[in-house]
């Protein structure tokens, strides 16, 4: 039986995750760092069936000591500061959780077991302001944001790793991928929240920012299995894991609201809030995931309709709870 340590594991893609390697028999790993109150709600359901460790990506010995206690055959290194806009707040956090963190769990790796196998969370916001369309491996990146400056150190001293230690590194550039756990900041919660509240009577308006803005959506649940399959390989390398499609924060915005029946959505909907806006946007991203597909024999099950629906659908479920 395989074990697993899966850092970040009280994220959305940290309790997908939990869950797929618990049903391939995965004995399960998930590091937390301490809170004031317990911040475990994604990982409730599984909570008996997995076992968590204590440790910080800002505390080298605590990662030490993490892989002391759990001596996994595979780390998943999903833990970061994820949220773009706060990174222009906390630019130097961002930068110690999501560029040296990375560092820091690769040298917990090579001094306690350099055949242990790694997976870096990395990301399309790499990408940036893109140079090419869609988006591949090989594409040249040109980060918007302390987020992205920070990803891209991660994504090469993965890479580092790999060729100057012959560690199984792998980096998975990952496109957006939402689900009912998406935290509300983000913006396809925020909007099928809204779109919840509204429809039951709940809230008038949402305010969002860039409205125009657009993205290749996928369903986090797809995508955490790209992860497991890039650690089950002869070689360790590197894949962007996306849908193909790209789609504005407006038609996502139409289609949410399409869900619960109300098409005179503009009514409920206050765009270009300077509040939402970034210092320097992220315009355009589409992802060509076909070495995925290739290799890995990877490819996405959920379509864009059908993942607005998922999302609008749970949150009406959620809010009607809450009555
Ligand atoms: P998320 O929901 O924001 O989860 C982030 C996780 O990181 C949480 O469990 C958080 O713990 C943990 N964490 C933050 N700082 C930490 C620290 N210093 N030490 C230990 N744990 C820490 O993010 P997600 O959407 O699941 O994304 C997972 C990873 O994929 C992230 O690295 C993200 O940047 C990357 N990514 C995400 C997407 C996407 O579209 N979702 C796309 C590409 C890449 P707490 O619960 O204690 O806050
Ligand atoms: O913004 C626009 C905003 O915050 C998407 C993270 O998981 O994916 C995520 O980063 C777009 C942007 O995600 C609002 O300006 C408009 O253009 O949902 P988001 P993100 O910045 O794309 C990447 C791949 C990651 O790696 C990150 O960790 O939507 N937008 N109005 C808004 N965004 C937000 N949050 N709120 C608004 O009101």
């Amino acid at each position: 039986m395989k074990k697993a340590l899966i850092t970040g594991i009280t994220g959305q893609d940290g309790s997908y995750l939990a869950e797929f390697l618990l049903n391939k028999g995965y004995t399960v790993y998930g590091l937390t760092r301490r809170t004031s109150t317990v911040n475990n709600e994604r990982i409730k359901q599984i909570q008996d069936k997995i076992t968590l460790v204590q440790g910080d990506l800002l505390d080298q010995s605590s990662l030490s000591s993490a892989l002391t206690e759990t001596n996994p055959d595979e780390v998943y290194n999903l833990a970061a500061q994820s949220f773009v806009k706060t990174s222009w707040n906390q630019p130097v956090l961002t930068g110690e959780f999501t560029a040296l963190g990375v560092t820091r769990m690769l040298e917990a790796i090579r001094a306690f077991n350099p055949k242990i196998r790694f997976y870096q969370a990395s990301s399309s916001e790499m990408f940036g302001k893109v140079t090419e369309s869609p988006q591949k491996e090989t594409t040249r990146f040109y980060p918007r944001s302390p987020y992205g400056v920070a990803k891209v150190y991660g994504h090469y001293i993965t890479v580092n790793y790999r060729e100057s230690y012959n560690i199984y590194a792998c980096s998975g550039i990952l496109f957006n991928h939402e689900s009912p756990r998406r935290g509300l900041e983000f913006v396809t919660r925020k909007i099928s929240n809204a779109v919840a509240r509204i429809s039951l009577g709940k809230q008038d308006k949402v305010e969002l920012g860039n409205m125009d803005a657009q993205r290749d959506w996928g369903f986090a649940g797809d995508y955490v299995e790209a992860m497991w399959l890039m650690l089950q390989q002869d070689n360790s390398d590197d894949y962007v894991v996306a849908t193909g499609e790209t789609h504005s924060v407006k038609e996502f915005v139409e289609l949410a609201f399409k869900t619960v029946g109300i098409t005179d959505w503009e009514k409920h909907v206050i765009s270009n809030k300077e509040e939402y806006m970034r210092p320097a946007e992220v315009d355009y991203l589409i992802g060509d995931y076909s070495k995925a597909k290739k290799i890995l024999g990877w490819e996405p099950k959920t379509s864009f309709p059908q993942l607005v629906e998922m999302m609008v659908k749970a949150d009406v479920a959620l809010e009607k709870e809450k009555n």
